[in-house]
């Protein structure tokens, strides 16, 4: 493998954070639904590109939408539909080593491969971007979002099956926003003082390329996590961002392949968050870090009014992230912090109909490597299992007796976490006994809202309920660490009509 580039040597705030621009609609076409009504139309092509991920490296090859990595940020309004053509004009051969022996990507299937999902949308399934409703270069798919959901950051990502991990990583992902009069009564800042935050960690090599790390069995290239050396915020290496002495609204999202942050200031800076995957929380959660795994979306409030003139740095862990200046200028901050966001009514346990206990399960080989990841010891291929109801609510128990933490998205829907609770798994494995070894835990205030990805930690029983709303049809779930996913922590679900 190439040599990783030492990071440290770089000289740091020295590259202004960079803002996605935001998608330019290409005009209007007539809605999939009502063909009387015209709706807006945008076309988004997957392409190679080169960006300078910092001042002082060469240019670093990406796939993209568009012209930049990340793609164009989508601006909607709840209620307000789109299409997207999404247009894979990547090159024939991938620039990222493709493992032949994973599912879905095996030697008769071609090497370029993209489809695309909407990350948090809730989308009829084949505009969904089900992992094997990938396309070639040279062709694109029309998808219809009709964003009847409340106000969220969303984030677009290819989604093809077996090289999901390959494509996310050269780049091909986007944040895509959903506003609506809820959100806009409470007078957030907004404008030039909303910013996406974008984080992704990458293995540079010592010439700025994108390494993407195999195993030392030729057989067997997959690796089981990969993590970079260097974190990305918005496409660039320790960026700064000139900010007034005022408060800021900060979309974070963590696009990484398999890194969770624990985001802070440093010396307790307090900061708010106010919203979670899937929208506003019910009131904003004081805070001084952050832990937000692959998949997960933090709506956060920062006022920098206290700390002006001062520069404050964040920090994930022992990773520095990005640099905010703060002005000396005095500035009047007419945006608002209410106490009180959006109501997020329990779902009580009563409404469930059903409970499905899923496993997460790793395995390993005889070198004790991890070799395979699945979801209740199922492959992709095997049937479907799972078939909730529409219109009705379920409460799935994450039982996770490995040693990871796994994010767990489903497509379509939008939850609540009702808790976490200490198993012993091997009374489970071997007798499938729930002994508990200590009480539920329910989620942390800043998780109480809508989620659409759930940290299942090691060792622990993470229960959802889920009300499966929207769409029949076939949807996935899957661990939001895309290396498991494409190997694969990944399974197939349909909403069934009610009979
Ligand atoms: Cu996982």
């Amino acid at each position: 493998m190439p040599a990783a580039l030492d990071v440290n040597t770089l000289a740091q705030f020295v590259d202004p954070l960079p803002i996605p621009q935001i998608a330019r609609r290409d005009g209007f076409r007539p809605s999939p639904t009502d063909p009387k009504r015209s709706v807006p139309f945008y076309r988004i092509k997957a392409q190679a590109i080169v960006s300078k991920v910092h001042r002082d490296l060469k240019p670093t090859r990406f796939w993209s939408f568009g012209p930049s990595a990340p793609g164009p940020t989508f601006e909607t309004r709840a209620g307000e539909p789109l299409l997207v053509e999404w247009v894979n004009a990547l090159p024939k051969e991938h620039f990222l080593p493709v493992d032949r022996n994973i599912h879905g990507a095996e030697s008769d299937k071609p090497a370029v491969r993209t489809v695309v999902h909407l990350h948090g949308a809730k989308t009829a399934p084949d505009s969904d971007g089900y992992p094997e409703d990938w396309i070639v270069p040279g062709k694109s798919s029309l998808y219809y979002y009709p964003n009847e959901q409340d106000a969220a950051m969303l984030w677009y990502h290819d989604h093809a099956l077996g090289i999901n991990r390959l494509n996310v990583y050269a780049g091909l992902l986007g944040a895509f926003f959903i506003r609506d009069s809820a959100e806009n009564a409470l007078n957030l800042p907004k404008d030039k003082y909303e910013l996406p935050l974008i984080l992704y960690d990458r293995l540079l090599t010592r010439d700025a390329q994108l390494l993407y790390p195999v195993s030392t069995d030729p057989q067997a290239p997959w690796v089981p996590e990969v993590f970079g050396n260097a974190i990305l915020v918005n496409g660039k290496l320790f960026p700064y961002l000139d900010v007034e002495p005022r408060k800021y609204r900060l979309r974070v999202l963590n696009g990484s392949n398999a890194r969770t942050y624990h985001l802070s200031f440093g010396n307790n800076v307090p900061f708010h968050q106010i919203g979670t995957d899937q929208g506003l929380l019910p009131a904003p959660v004081p805070l001084t870090a952050l832990e937000i795994s692959p998949g997960e979306r933090a709506d956060l409030v920062v006022d920098f009014t206290e700390h002006r003139g001062a520069q404050l740095v964040l920090k994930s862990d022992a990773f520095v992230v990005m640099q905010f200046r703060v002005t000396s200028a005095k500035v009047a901050d007419t945006s608002s912090l209410p106490p009180a966001l959006r109501p997020v009514p329990r779902i009580p346990e009563s409404q469930a109909a059903q409970t499905r206990l899923l496993t997460l399960d790793e395995y390993v080989n005889k070198a004790g490597n991890s070799a395979m990841l699945l979801l209740n010891a199922s492959h992709w291929k095997e049937p479907v299992t799972e078939k909730p109801v529409l219109g009705s609510t379920e409460i799935w128990t994450l039982i996770n007796p490995t040693n990871d933490t796994h994010p767990i998205h489903l497509h379509l829907v939008r939850f609540q976490i009702l808790d976490r609770q200490p198993y012993e798994p091997w009374l489970f494995q071997t007798k499938r006994q729930l002994h508990f070894m200590g009480p539920p835990q329910p989620p942390a205030p800043n998780e109480a809202g809508w989620k659409d990805t759930v940290r299942a930690y090691s060792r622990m029983v993470t229960r959802i309920i889920v009300p499966f709303a929207g769409f029949t049809g076939r949807y996935v779930w899957h661990c939001h660490i895309l290396e498991h996913e494409d190997n694969e922590m990944m399974r197939p679900y349909d909403v069934i009509a009610a009979g």
